[in-house]
Order: C-alpha cells, then structure tokens, then sequence
C-alpha cells in the first residue's frame, strides 16, 4: 500500500522543489499536491511531473473547510508536509488580512483536518516555517530554537501564530507535529517579488534596481534544494515535538549581494564590466525591515546529519543561468498582474 502525501502550497517556489524531491525519491509515497493556485503558485513549475503516476494535483484554498476535508476523505492521509503560505513581506505591510487568512486560518484548518482524518499511527503534521519569527538580530548572534519569538512583520506575525498554533495541537490534541524555520531560499522557479529574481528581471531588461535603504541589511542565503533536502531528514527523522532550525551559514548584506550579481549578470550577457551597477537605485526601505537573520543549524546537523551541499557561488552561477535560460517561464510570471502589483510597491518609492 502506498503512503498517500499530503503537501500543501506544492506548486510554489519551495513547494515544488520539495514535491518533484519526493516525488522521485519515494515511488512509494504517492504525492498529493494540494495548491490555491494563486499568483505564485503555478503549474509551470512542474510540467516534468504531469503524468507521473505517483503524483497528483488537486487545486484547493486551506481556508475552505469543506473543500479540504473533501480531500482528506477522498485519500487517505498518512502525513502532512505543509508549505502552502503568503510569503511575501511587503504584501503582507499592504494586505495583512490576506496573511491572517491563509497562513494562520489555512493551517488551523489543516490541523483540524489531520487531527479528524489523518489515518497512520505513524504519520505526522510537518510545518514549514520562517525564521523571521524570531524577529531581528544586530551584528552578532545567531537564532536558535530557544531564540523567543517576536515577529515584526504582518508575514512573520502570521508565521508566528500558525507556528504557536501547531505546537498547541501537539500539546493539547497529542497531534504528532514536526516544524522547521529555515533562512532565505535562493534557486529556480522563484516569484519575482523576491530580491535575487526581482533583480535578475530588472538587470536584463535594463530597469532599475531597488535596493531599500541603504541596502546594509543582512540575509541568510540557502538554495532550495538544500532546504528541500532538509525538509526530507527532517519528515523522516526528526522528532516529534521538536522544531528545528535550517540555515545556509551564508550571509549577505543586499547591497554586496546585488554588487555580485551585477557583475556575473554583465559577464553573462556580455556587458561591460560595471554596466549593470548603474541601475542601482536605493528607494525607501521596508517598514518595520529586520535587519539582520542569521541561522545556527547545528541542532538538524548534529542529530540528523544535515548540512547544505552546495557552494553559494555554485548555486548562484546555477541559479542564474536557469531564469537567463527560462525567459517563458520569467516572462509568463511578469505579464499582466505583476506589473500592477510591481507599479504600487516601486514606482512612488
Ligand atoms: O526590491 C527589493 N529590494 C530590497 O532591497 C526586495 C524585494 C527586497 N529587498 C531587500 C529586503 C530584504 O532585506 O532584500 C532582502 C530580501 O528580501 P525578500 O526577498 O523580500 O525576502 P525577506 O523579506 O528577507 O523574506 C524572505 O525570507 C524569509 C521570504 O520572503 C520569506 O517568505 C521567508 O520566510
């Protein structure tokens, strides 16, 4: 008999990446990609997996009650790997309720569904989260699982509570959860509303280049198959009751990040060297923006063996050449409602 998966928010960015992992790892998993299908949630990012036999999409919102125990009652749910979240920090600042709704809502929800439906002895509720719930660091430290949460965003408020609600169905209800915080995800396949895709778009089209403030806050950088790698030891191995945290150990301040993309984006599309630096224009920073995460992973290395495999400047270089290299896929992303969500957050800026 086959497990049958759940994973939410499978046709996102961190999503996909984890449903194509799983979908060709375990041939006896079969995967249901359960997704809202909203704007960055998109099923151009896994035509590979369309007629696999061990996958299956089913488009579906978490905040519809109905329509998710439909789905519980039609497979037979071992586990949960929940993804499916708004994600975007400046959104969130302009439409927190939407965050509330899905992330907070969409996960209670879910839990409520698992608690009623789900079917193993041996299955679990794993939680994907951020480690922006534990709010922002100065120049040193690091955040660990016992870093007290306090988010500061709407996003990372939403993040926060979802997280505090799955905690709550562990202790209250027994519901066997798993939840990891993981940094900043680099790779293919990323909305373009996020820093490194949002510049790769901008570079090659010769427009400006955001950098808010005085781009000297400092992120954490992990490609995503990293994190999806994560995400596998994690659902096997970690235990039940524990949250662990997944970082790149790779920190960045923007403005040498976007300096270094610039410079292999010249090289690449055969510019003069410094070409691209010219379309840095520092706007209004975030409100409210953290100023520094950084990630103390050695919890997931130590018991589970985990570290990143990649080099940054290999899954940099990578990463690059995919969106240089998938311009229907970046194109089809920024047709029509990205340029009005991208005219309200940039051009007043
Ligand atoms: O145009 C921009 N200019 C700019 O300077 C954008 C979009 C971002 N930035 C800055 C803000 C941040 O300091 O770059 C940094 C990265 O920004 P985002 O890509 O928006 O990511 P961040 O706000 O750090 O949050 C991300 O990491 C944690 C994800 O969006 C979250 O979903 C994840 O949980």
């Amino acid at each position: 008999m086959k497990k049958n998966i759940l994973i939410t928010g499978g046709a996102g960015f961190i999503g996909s990446h984890v449903v194509r992992r799983f979908v060709n790892r375990y041939p006896d998993y079969q995967i249901i990609n359960l997704d809202a299908l909203t704007y960055a949630g998109n099923l151009a990012n896994l035509t590979d997996l369309e007629t696999t036999e061990n996958y299956t999409f089913r488009k579906c919102d978490i905040t519809n009650v109905a329509d998710v125990e439909a789905i519980f009652k039609e497979f037979k749910i071992h586990s949960v790997i929940h993804l499916a979240a708004e994600s975007h920090v400046d959104r969130s600042i302009t439409n927190p309720i939407d965050f509330v709704m899905t992330n907070v809502v969409g996960t209670v929800i879910l839990l409520n569904a698992y608690k009623q439906y789900g079917e193993a002895a041996d299955g679990r509720f794993y939680h994907v989260s951020t480690d922006e719930v534990y709010g922002t660091l100065g120049d040193d430290g690091k955040f660990t699982e016992t870093t007290p949460y306090d988010p500061n965003s709407p996003y990372s408020a939403s993040k926060a509570s979802s997280d505090h609600f799955v905690r709550a169905y562990h202790e209250t209800y027994k519901l066997p959860v798993v939840i990891s915080n993981c940094s900043n995800n680099y790779g293919s396949h990323q909305f373009p509303e996020k820093l490194i895709p949002l510049m790769i778009h901008n570079i090659k089209n010769n427009k400006p280049l955001p950098v808010y403030g005085k781009g000297e806050n400092v992120r954490d950088w992990l490609w995503v198959e990293d994190h999806a790698s994560a995400i596998d030891v994690i659902f096997h191995e970690g235990r039940i009751g524990e949250t662990y945290n997944i970082g790149g150990n790779n920190e960045w301040k923007n403005l040498d990040l976007v300096h270094k993309l610039c410079e292999i984006m010249d090289r690449k599309l055969g510019r003069p060297a410094g070409k691209s630096l010219e379309l840095i224009t520092f706007v209004t920073d975030r409100a409210g923006h953290d100023f520094r995460y950084a990630i103390d992973a050695s919890k997931l290395e130590n018991e589970l063996g985990w570290s990143p495999s990649v080099a940054f400047d290999q899954g940099f270089e990578k990463t690059i050449d995919w969106y240089l290299e998938n311009e229907e896929w970046l194109e089809g992303v920024t047709s029509g409602a990205y340029q009005s969500y991208y005219s309200e957050h940039y051009d007043h800026r």
